[in-house]
């Protein structure tokens, strides 16, 4: 194994010696030679005593540097530069060569499809330019670019153009992460948005031409953000024109950069023919986020890459309150809930746990991570449920208005609240300090009247952090009457010490309770509840999460048992879902959720938290038969509610009719294990959407009768990119566990297989890892697949290798041989010459911890 790279910590940070007055770049653009020309105004920082000018640089070949118009020769570096300079503001000239065509990692400015892209969050500007190239330096830019291409974009708004070239300017002051440029042969889609003030904002979405027809829907998402974020936060946008671009090769999601947000094509373009239902709203969702970063990201961006949740947590807290608003409030927080379950609880009870604002790190880009983001967020729910709605808006107003146009902490979020709102929040900040799920236990009591509730609160060591401090945790709760009746509505209890009773007086009779409404805390709850309990919660709760929360428990319990003892499926969970599912008060998408089943990773999670080991292949094979059990059971039910679910006229992408198509398919899943086939294969050969074709595709592959049905979905959709990223997932999701690392291989073999868009890469790759028990089976070629491709992805894209790495991250949990040979693997990835930073920190700290 390599030396472990440089680790930094948030203790060490210090201001920087010079501060930039403003930017003006010029961009020569040339696939293989593109010449940027730097002229930057920058002061000595009076607050740093001894000041050394440095400038980070990567890549770059530099051509010449004046400082004032006399040329310099500064010294360089791999990573930088340093110079003598004068003990006053000066303008410092440089200009730089760089390869965009060579650029694979898409960091930095790069090309994809011929069209120019950049990506700079969070340190990939210096591989455009020398820079300071840290969040707390900020400045106005001015930027020309010139080229041979029809479209030259950059941020702010534009200033002047002509034949080969453009001129924008962006008069907020920015730190050079939310830099962009892009040029291109590029359609636009515009409208425009009057903003509360009265000003109109031009908005256009770029796509390559054939692409326009994909756009109306992320438009109409934008429109309604922007709206959105007036109406709930009083934020209005600040600049005469909003750019959204869509991009084939992207690393992420998408980039929040001033004014011009750069999308994957996968987070932007959609139809009803092309795009799922998830696909509609996770874009839904990507606008807003993207957009919602103006103001917490751009405005007030970060003092340092430590303080990242500053920006992420907020901006996913607020995407997922605008989802929640635009949707169904409880159907969304479950949404998340899963996800934060399937991807932030399994990071903290891992080797990869760290504090929601970490206090070290070796690469950055290994922390845009589920707990950052996700946790993150639940940290601003907890707060608001803390100081209330009032609180929560006083805060914000404040957060605003003090910190406008700075670089912020985490000391300064905290401080916004405890001013606006006069609560201590000396405990609360041990949330972003301490990593690890805390584990909640509650047993109670009824005596006299007087109902108690005895929680304790346990966290496991993490990652160079063995002892836990108590956490404050809003548990909030609700009592139900033995006839399902609320007798006490829901109460925010706030437990503070490592245990902790509460009582409820004047109670007639033993009530029932139920804990952690709303999922009021990230926390993992554990509490000993008979089958009938969890059924009356299901039946009887009026707490839309905690509703669906007892009947998921209630899955999760009896799957367990299915797997450690042999069990059958209990019959009254299945009476319990039955229930449910005939309940036409109950929306069809709370339904379709109630009907899903945990997956298998969280359940080989659940059997490690018991101190058991869990075998893939029982889970796996516990899990069908539950699936067995539920089609068998509610046989009589399933066809007529999938008729039901149909959804006449023309696709409409809204929450309802997701819902029913949702349920549909769900009952369709079912359908085919008792019925065969041919409803499937009747629905696949007349949906005019890709939610229904996909999902009968899906339903034909489980049942082995898929081979047809994927040969025309791949003659029909060969020419769709995105499409294609689908039938490429299925064929890996689907494939039974012993054939899913030869079917990943295989496809790699096909041509249309790109390794180098990680789109296509995870399509194949990511879905193998979301195929637990073929990437989990025995024979450990799933292991063995994955090393070699994250070892061949990582000597061109190291930021993509490194997050797919973290499918190792569970290796405690299995057997020994399981165990020896996902050690294996990854030292095997870890002993590779020429191994990237982000993938030697993601190895050593998964191999580190045990
Ligand atoms: N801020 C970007 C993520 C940048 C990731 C850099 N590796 C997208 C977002 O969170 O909105
Ligand atoms: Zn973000």
């Amino acid at each position: 194994m390599q030396a472990a790279p440089e680790t930094i910590f948030l203790k060490d940070y210090t201001q920087a010696a010079y501060l930039v007055e403003d930017v003006h770049l010029t961009f020569r653009l040339d696939p293989s030679a593109t010449r940027v020309l730097a002229r930057i105004r920058f002061a000595p920082n009076p607050a740093v005593a001894d000041r050394r000018f440095f400038l980070h640089g990567e890549q770059l070949k530099l051509i010449s540097a004046r400082i004032d118009g006399a040329p310099v020769a500064p010294d360089v570096t791999q990573t930088g530069l340093t110079c003598d300079v004068p003990d006053a503001p000066f303008t410092w000239e440089a200009e730089v060569q760089i390869d965009p065509a060579a650029n694979t990692a898409l960091e930095g400015l790069y090309m994809s499809n011929g069209m120019y892209c950049t990506q700079c969050e969070a340190e990939g500007f210096r591989k455009i330019t020398f820079y300071p190239d840290r969040p707390d330096v900020m400045a106005p830019f001015t930027v020309r670019v010139a080229g041979d291409l029809p479209v030259l974009l950059s941020n702010g708004n534009p200033t002047g153009s002509g034949d080969g070239w453009a001129e924008w300017h962006d008069p907020w002051p920015k730190p050079a992460y939310l830099f962009a440029l892009v040029a291109g042969d590029l359609r636009a889609t515009s409208d425009s948005f009057t903003t509360m003030s009265g000003k109109k904002v031009d908005l256009n979405i770029w796509v390559r031409p054939g692409d326009e027809g994909k756009t109306a829907f992320a438009m109409d998402a934008l429109k309604r953000s922007m709206k959105w974020d007036e109406d709930v936060y009083g934020r209005e946008y600040d600049l005469d024109v909003f750019n959204i671009v869509a991009v084939d090769d992207f690393n992420m999601g998408a980039m929040e950069n001033k004014g011009l947000n750069i999308f994957n094509s996968s987070a932007v373009l959609c139809s009803p023919e092309t795009s799922t239902d998830a696909n509609f709203a996770r874009i839904e969702a990507i606008i807003a986020h993207e957009y919602f970063h103006n103001w917490t990201g751009n405005r007030i961006t970060c003092r340092d890459w430590f303080q990242l949740c500053l920006k992420e947590g907020l901006t996913v807290f607020r995407d997922q309150q605008f989802s929640g608003d635009m949707r169904d409030p409880a159907v969304q927080r479950i949404e998340d809930v899963l996800a934060l379950r399937a991807r932030q609880f399994r990071e903290d009870n891992g080797p990869l746990a760290h504090p929601v604002r970490p206090d070290r790190y070796a690469e950055i880009n290994n922390f845009y991570t589920a707990t950052v983001y996700e946790k993150g967020a639940e940290l601003i729910g907890m707060l608001k449920r803390l100081v209330g709605d009032d609180g929560y808006a006083k805060a914000l107003d404040l957060y605003f208005d003090r910190h406008d146009g700075q670089a912020a902490t985490i000391e300064d979020w905290l401080k916004v609240f405890e001013d606006a709102t006069g609560r201590d929040l000396t405990q609360f900040k041990r949330w972003y300090e301490q990593a690890g799920t805390p584990r909640v236990t509650v047993a109670d009591e009824f005596k006299d009247g007087t109902y108690t509730l005895h929680f304790k609160q346990i966290t496991n060591p993490t990652p160079n952090q063995d002892v836990k401090a108590p956490q404050v945790i809003p548990i909030a709760v609700g009592l139900l009457g033995r006839n399902g009746d609320e007798v006490l509505p829901t109460q925010v209890l706030e437990m503070t010490e490592g245990a902790q009773s509460f009582h409820f007086e004047g109670l007639a009779t033993k009530p029932v309770p139920s804990i952690l409404r709303g999922f009021s805390a990230p926390v993992i709850l554990e509490r000993d509840l008979s089958a009938s309990e969890r059924a009356f919660l299901l039946a009887h709760d009026t707490d839309a999460f905690n509703k669906w929360e007892a009947g998921r428990s209630l899955a999760k319990d009896v799957l367990l048992r299915m797997v450690t003892d042999g069990v059958a499926p209990d019959p009254d969970y299945l009476d319990a879902i039955r229930t449910a599912l005939r309940d036409d008060g109950l929306n069809p998408a709370f339904r379709a959720l109630v009907l899903s089943l945990p997956g298998e990773d969280d359940l080989a999670q659940t059997l490690f938290d018991h101190g058991l080991t869990p075998d893939p292949a029982a889970i796996h094979a516990a899990r069908e038969g539950l699936r067995d059990a539920l089609a068998a059971h509610l046989a009589a039910d399933l066809a007529p509610l999938y008729d039901a679910m149909a959804c006449p006229g023309p696709f409409r992408p809204d929450a309802v009719d997701a819902g029913k198509r949702s349920l549909r398919l769900a009952a369709l899943s079912l359908l085919t294990r008792v019925d065969g086939p041919a409803r499937a294969q009747a629905l696949y050969d007349a949906a005019d959407n890709m939610t229904e074709q996909l999902g009968a595709l899906s339903c034909l592959l489980d049942a082995g009768a898929g081979d047809a049905a994927s040969q025309a979905f791949r003659a029909q959709w060969q020419g769709d990119r995105l499409v294609m990223d689908k039938w490429f997932a299925m064929q890996v999701v689907h494939a039974a566990p012993e054939t899913a690392a030869a079917t990943a291989e295989r496809l790699t073999t096909d041509d249309a297989f790109d390794w180098k868009n990680p789109n296509r890469f995870r399509s194949v790759f990511g879905a193998l890892t979301m195929n637990a028990a073929g990437f989990h089976h025995a024979d450990g070629a799933g292991y063995a697949l994955l090393a070699d491709w994250l070892i061949r992805l990582d000597g061109a894209n190291p930021q993509t290798a490194a997050r797919m790495s973290t499918a190792f991250e569970t290796w405690r949990r299995y057997d020994a041989d399981r165990q020896e040979m996902i050690r294996a693997a990854l030292r095997r990835i870890a002993d590779t010459k020429g191994l990237s930073r982000d993938m030697s920190e993601m190895v050593g700290r998964m191999l580190g911890g045990g």
